[in-house]
């Protein structure tokens, strides 16, 4: 009929180039910018019927290649929840990326939307709001989902400009939720419920020293630009913004720091002992950093992801024990994975909380975070955040008025109050976990070297190899044992037998074409020698 006649016409100008072989992978379709045109105007067909089958709620499709290089893109889709897309969805979002033909095309959605229940063009149609980094080629790419977004027949495109990915999840959340939804109004409840943080520190531990943030050149920088013109009680000073000439992600950025742990170029020994941070490309990793004074050449001490989850779960615990007994029963967890550095899990059981572990890719933390009252997760490499259940929320709620104003106990409530605010529960968000990141320092008077004694870390390496075929690398649900190729695991052991403290895996990237390893060991040393003979094992 005329709908599958709009495919057809629309997907003719999209054929998908020869010899791809995509899968949605841990976060979306990435691949070099020139090979995606046709699997972005596809995942636009596929974010209507996602919009379809929830009654018509607005979904969000991204593109963006994260922390990869700028010559890279990919896309993703936010559910109307502001969370991933269901999974349940990413086995036809990769057989319509591989549709041969339009053909093949037509028919496999019209499978899928007889299975699926989908009703299209009669009770109105689908809605997509669509946003995009800073690449080159998202312009283009961001035309192709427009028009596979309208190829269903009565749905709309919305084109929300360059966003970072936390912003268009948040926005794609508010607006299914009913609340105000624009850019601004994201940035608005940042800057408000930051304020609300600050007004509620103790007096005399205020302490305000500039904060150097890298940028990696990409959306990050020039969002925390605009922000930054909002916020009183925080200075930053921003590097890497993109318009001094940098390339996104080349040497800067949170995945380079806390892969390479080196100082991002734009920063140096002029820099030594300043609390500095960097984003990714898209904005929803976050590490901290400093130069340390004894420190040669370019080496930095990192502050992870783990010592942001633990400094989130050591203040929100600190507000559940002014609470008292009543705090006490909230059930606040961690979530991490294979990759959280040992030491950091010793931390947060050590504080009495619940941890978890959970497959790489923040579609698998965010889950078992829900579990929880307060769940907080966060992957070593910057990405996570804080769950609040509606509930616990509403029980927080509750006490603000029970509790007279000014009280203690008032107060730890109106804080927690605001950080389930502050914080971005749709995703992992750099921009929002930066503010909480400093409110917390303020609070606590403590600057970031104080920070980073929470716990040392136990020394790891990580280090990835160019293989033929990643896929022959297969994994147990936890990812710390391979069950593919036969024989390797027992190969790992053996090398793993040699060293004191000694942990290692392998597992295959869902987003590059190679397979990690990841070591741990009591020295750095050790740790690299490990990573190193395993990555052998893997060649
Ligand atoms: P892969 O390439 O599957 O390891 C990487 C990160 C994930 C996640 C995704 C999405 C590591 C070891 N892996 O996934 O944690 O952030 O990218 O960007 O950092
Ligand atoms: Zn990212």
């Amino acid at each position: 009929e005329t709908q599958i006649a709009s495919i057809l016409k629309s997907s003719e100008l999209y054929p998908i180039p020869q010899s791809v072989k995509l899968s949605y992978g841990t976060a979306g379709f990435r691949a070099d910018a020139s090979l995606l045109e046709s699997t972005v105007y596809r995942v636009g067909i596929l974010s209507s019927l996602r919009s379809l089958k929830l009654k018509s709620s607005t979904v969000g499709l991204m593109i963006t290649a994260s922390h990869n290089k700028v010559s890279d893109n990919g896309v993703k889709v936010s559910d109307p929840s502001g969370g991933m897309l269901s999974q349940e969805w990413e086995p036809f979002a990769d057989q319509i990326a591989n549709a041969s033909s339009p053909r093949e095309l037509v028919s496999l959605i019209k499978d899928f939307v007889e299975k699926e229940e989908i009703v299209i063009g009669e009770k109105g149609g689908g809605e997509v709001w669509l946003g995009r980094d800073t690449r080159p080629s998202g312009e283009r790419l961001l035309r192709a989902a427009e028009i596979g977004v309208r190829s269903v027949l009565g749905s709309v495109a919305v084109d929300v400009g360059v966003l970072t990915t936390p912003q268009l999840h948040w926005m794609v959340r508010a607006k299914n939720k009913g609340l105000n939804a624009t850019e601004s109004d994201y940035f608005e409840n940042l800057v408000t419920s930051f304020k609300c943080l600050i007004d509620l520190i103790p007096i005399n531990k205020l302490e305000i020293s500039t904060l150097v943030l890298d940028g990696a050149n990409g959306v990050g920088g020039q969002k925390m630009e605009v922000l930054r013109g909002y916020l009183s009680n925080l200075d930053v000073e921003i590097r890497n913004t993109g318009r001094d000439g940098g390339v996104l992600n080349e040497g800067v950025g949170a995945d380079f720091v806390q892969k390479e742990k080196v100082v991002p170029l734009g920063f140096g020994s002029e820099d030594v002992g300043m609390r500095c941070a960097s984003f990714d490309g898209d904005a929803d990793r976050l590490v901290y950093f400093y130069i340390p004074s004894e420190s040669c050449g370019d080496k930095v001490e990192l502050l992870d992801g783990d010592k942001i989850l633990s400094l989130f779960a050591l203040f929100i615990k600190e507000q559940l024990n002014i609470i008292g007994d009543e705090g006490k029963q909230c059930r606040l967890g961690v979530v991490q994975t294979a990759y959280a550095n040992g030491a950091s899990t010793d931390y947060v059981k050590e504080m009495g909380l619940e941890v978890v572990f959970a497959k790489t890719g923040v579609k698998h933390l965010h889950e078992r975070a829900e579990e929880f009252d307060v769940g907080i997760y966060f992957e070593a490499n910057g990405h996570g955040t804080i769950l609040f259940s509606e509930s616990f929320l509403s029980w927080l709620v509750g006490k603000q008025k029970d509790y007279s104003e000014g009280s203690d106990k008032h107060n730890a409530v109106s804080r927690l109050v605001a950080v389930s605010n502050l914080i971005n529960q749709a995703v992992g968000d750099a921009l929002s976990g930066l503010l909480l990141v400093e409110v917390i320092l303020q609070h606590m008077g403590w600057s970031v070297q104080k920070w980073n004694e929470l716990y040392k870390d136990l020394p790891s390496r990580q280090v990835k190899v160019e293989v033929p075929d990643r896929t022959a690398v297969v994994t147990t649900s936890e990812e710390t044992e391979a069950l593919k190729p036969l024989g390797i695991q027992d190969a790992i052991n053996a090398e793993i037998k040699k060293y004191q403290h000694g942990r290692a895996f392998i597992r295959p990237s869902g987003t590059e074409d190679v397979v990690r390893v990841y070591a741990e060991a009591s020295t750095q040393e050790d740790a690299d020698s490990l990573a190193n003979s395993v990555a052998q094992l893997v060649k």
